[in-house]
């Protein structure tokens, strides 16, 4: 499109919807206008893209994810539909700022963290590899919650994010299907003398599609991300007259649980679990069935992915519908499911690992749970005189009254895969040994990634012309050419302009902070940040105790030579984790007691910005100089921030847990600062049980002075929060390992605080990490998905620029 044809479409759309001339609108009727252009541009593609797709019958994956978190769309749409700048160009030309249209969107926040910005990254890559793929998740009417700050507390606000309306989605009523939930169901014998389910006192809920396109970048592909929302059926409506009977089907998709542990038990979570999950497979089936094709091909044309345990409930559900619905016995059934379906494990915490009441089950989804105790009594008998009768038990999937999502999800897939190396390596020794040793085959890695388009060159223009001015463009379609810029390594220009586009970042960060919090930065400090969900084993806590230490050290000798940081947090506590909201508590106090006591004279800062979500990651992540990845080994997965740091030329300071290790690997252990104990010294101290946190508290004054100030009312008005976090670290041993890390912890500080000092070898090291990034780019995870586990081809596509 050219700049006059774009101002034209703009024009006739603000007339034709708003009665406005360009040159009145506001920021909202053009972001809504220009949205509308964009979809208008985008359909086009997505058409062709369909239907290419059912013509060519390619064998299509269908991620399921009961999270997605896309955040904004329009700049990532506009890159990726290749008229970023020109759009740009043509409002400027009206004196219009892109970033004041852009900013009325409301973030997409259908996620709580890495999980579902994993999707949303997989979304995009997948489209920009030209790869047949499908999202499958819930629309939910209220995203994760906004956090705001009283008294420094966390309090937790709704996210209205469709109250003006989503200009993204298309409702496809003709593509809507009924989902049953509760009531029972009875075996009745056919006169063919089969066994037929029947439902009867069942709740019939309508789930209807809203698609979005996932446009690829460049490629002219466009893939679908289809949310499903509850309605009450037509039919059923006589049934819900008062408003409080319509709430509870409403209710179903009203709004996201923020992970914590409290959604176990909760019926109206497993409810959503099957919502999304029955619409998908009946969405998936009645597309089968368009192919015309017999049902031994299912698995040839199609690909199911379950992201985390979330969806398990496509194991019964796709038995469910071949059975029930298509009259396949259980043998056939059962062998194209495992076909067809895969696994993605994305925590090795047990509290985190989900497992259903058999009696909820039995309630919410009855057939559901009949099938499920068909497939473990199956597998039982299948595995006997084959395996120990006591593995056996260990991994069925009825247990205490339970159902063990991960064991449907194992036993109902062919694959199985971790999301970083160490983690996928501790799945099949500890956490998943027992299935390991019974289906060997099925466990693989699959490291994750992230899309530079958004990370990098949509949050981080600066950086992206310094790379463009000396590498080319090419890395724009093929992130691994960043690599080309490791020519540039002692090249004291570049180094020069890197180092002025992270100034740039820097001091757009520090308006933002001063505008948000009142707080002044200087861009001349290390911008030190931390940002994930608020949880005790990624040690948010660890980083205070070394500020703390630094705040100790200023008042100490005032005239020590440090150099100024500002700490930086990010993150959400879910709102029952008590624990991790006393935390965010006690920064915040530590934050006001510092930034306000001008004796430090500015030498540390700590910005803890509230309603960290992807937007606020895409001002932050640029401005970074540290980035602080400080899990206890072992504990993360893999993390994500980690590598969007990277890639705009942070360095980390990380222990050897989740993608760290092979981040470490990428730059070499002189761009990363590694400290702390092994995933191995971890085990060691669970299996001698010889951790003792007050015998390091005791030997160690300057610790003691450190945990003190918890108590003792150096940190004030933290009384209840400082006595729980102090009896944390000693009365209950210190389960995360905190103070036997911190020792290392602080060397590592003090040899970032060291290398700071030289630019150029501090600015090496960053370029050392923006090139190695390219490892990390999703791209490369998702063609290993296609090829590994899903076996899916990239569509040919031609290139339009
Ligand atoms: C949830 C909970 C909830 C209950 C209390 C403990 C706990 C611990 C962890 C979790 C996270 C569950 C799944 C998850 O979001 N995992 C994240 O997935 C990312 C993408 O693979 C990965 O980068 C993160 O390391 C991993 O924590």
């Amino acid at each position: 499109m050219t700049k006059e044809e774009i101002k034209q479409e703009l024009r006739r759309r603000l007339r034709d919807n708003y009665a406005l001339e360009l040159e009145d609108a506001g920021p909202v009727e053009l972001f809504y206008s220009l949205g509308e252009l964009v979809k208008a541009v985008s359909n086009e593609k997505w058409q062709k893209t369909w239907k290419n797709y059912l013509t060519e019958e390619q064998k299509q994956v269908y991620y399921f994810s009961i999270e997605f978190l896309p955040g904004k769309l329009l700049k990532s749409n506009l890159l990726n539909l290749g008229i970023l700048e020109e759009v740009r160009q043509t409002l400027a030309d009206t004196g219009i700022d892109i970033e004041e249209l852009a900013a009325v969107e409301k973030d997409m926040a259908l996620g709580n963290g890495g999980l579902g910005r994993l999707a949303s990254c997989f979304m995009d890559s997948i489209a920009s590899c030209g790869l047949p793929g499908n999202g499958n998740g819930i629309r939910y009417d209220y995203g994760l919650f906004k956090q705001r700050f009283m008294d420094g507390y966390q309090v937790e606000l709704p996210d209205e994010w469709l109250k003006r309306g989503n200009v993204w989605e298309i409702r496809r009523e003709g593509k809507a299907c009924d989902v049953h939930l509760f009531g029972n169901v009875y075996m009745k014998r056919l006169a063919n003398g089969k066994l037929q389910p029947v439902g009867e006192n069942q709740t019939t809920v309508r789930a209807v599609p809203y698609d979005t396109g996932m446009i690829g970048y460049q490629n002219g592909i466009v893939n679908t991300m289809r949310l499903w929302s509850v309605e009450i059926p037509a039919s059923e409506e006589a049934k819900y007259q008062n408003l409080t009977q319509r709430r509870t089907i409403e209710d179903l998709t009203a709004v996201l649980y923020p992970d914590d542990s409290q959604e176990r038990g909760r019926l109206v979570r497993l409810a959503q679990e099957y919502f999304f999950v029955s619409a998908g497979i009946q969405s998936i089936i009645r597309y089968y069935k368009k192919l015309n094709l017999p049902w031994h091909s299912f698995s040839e044309k199609i690909a199911i992915h379950i992201n985390d345990t979330h969806p398990a409930m496509c194991v019964p559900e796709l038995m469910r519908v071949l059975m029930d619905e298509n009259g396949l016995n259980w043998e056939f059934a059962w062998d194209i499911t495992v076909k067809a379906l895969s696994y993605t494990n994305h925590t090795i915490m047990a509290e985190a690992l989900e497992k259903w009441p058999i009696h909820l089950m039995k309630q919410v989804v009855p057939r559901i749970y009949q099938i499920i105790e068909e497939i473990d009594r199956r597998y039982v008998l299948s595995m006997q005189g084959i395996h120990p009768e006591d593995l056996i038990q260990r991994t069925r999937l009825l247990q205490n009254d339970q159902v063990y999502m991960a064991h449907l999800a194992i036993i109902g897939s062919h694959s199985t895969n971790g999301v970083a190396k160490i983690h996928s390596d501790l799945l099949k020794a500890v956490v998943l040994h027992d299935f390991y040793t019974i289906y060997p085959e099925r466990f693989n890695n699959k490291t994750n990634g992230i899309t530079e388009r958004r990370w990098m060159q949509l949050a981080n223009e600066p950086l992206s012309k310094v790379m463009d001015k000396w590498i080319g463009t090419s890395w724009r379609k093929n992130p691994k050419n960043l690599k080309l810029l490791l020519n540039f390594q002692d090249n004291e220009e570049v180094l020069k302009q890197l180092r002025q586009a992270k100034l740039v970042k820097k001091a757009e960060l520090a308006d933002y902070i001063w505008e948000t919090t009142g707080i002044e930065v200087a861009t001349d400090a290390i911008f030190d940040v931390q940002i994930k969900r608020l949880h005790a084993y990624k040690r948010q806590l660890m980083n205070l105790l070394h500020i703390l230490r630094l705040y100790f050290q200023i008042k100490d000798h005032p005239e020590i030579d440090l150099t100024p940081r500002v700490f930086i947090f990010g993150a959400k506590a879910a709102p029952s984790y008590s624990y991790a909201k006393s935390i965010i508590k006690v920064i915040n106090e530590t934050a006001h007691m510092i930034n306000t006591d001008s004796t430090l004279q500015g030498k540390i800062k700590v910005i803890f910005l509230p309603n960290y979500n992807v937007s606020l990651a895409e001002k932050i992540i640029p401005a970074a100089d540290v980035s602080e990845q400080i899990s206890l080994a072992s504990k993360e997965a893999s993390g994500t921030s980690n590598m969007k740091l990277m890639l705009n030329g942070a360095i980390t300071v990380a222990t050897l847990d989740g993608a760290n290790v092979e981040i470490k690997d990428a730059v070499g252990n002189e761009n990363i600062y590694i400290f702390g104990l092994t995933e191995k010294e971890v085990y060691n101290y669970y299996e001698n049980q010889d951790y003792s946190s007050q015998k390091i508290y005791e030997e160690d004054k300057e610790l003691q002075r450190i945990l003190d100030a918890f108590i003792d009312g150096t940190i004030p008005n933290v009384e209840f929060e400082g006595r729980e976090i102090y009896d944390s670290l000693l009365k209950f041993n210190d389960e995360y390992f905190l103070l036997r890390d911190f020792r290392d912890y602080v060397q590592a500080q003090e040899r970032i605080d060291l290398d700071y000092k030289n630019w150029a070898l501090w600015q090496k090291k960053s370029l050392a990490n923006i090139a190695n990034a390219g490892a990390f780019s999703a791209d490369e995870t998702v063609k290993a998905y296609a090829e590994d586990i899903w076996q899916i081809e990239p569509i040919f596509a031609h290139t339009e620029k």
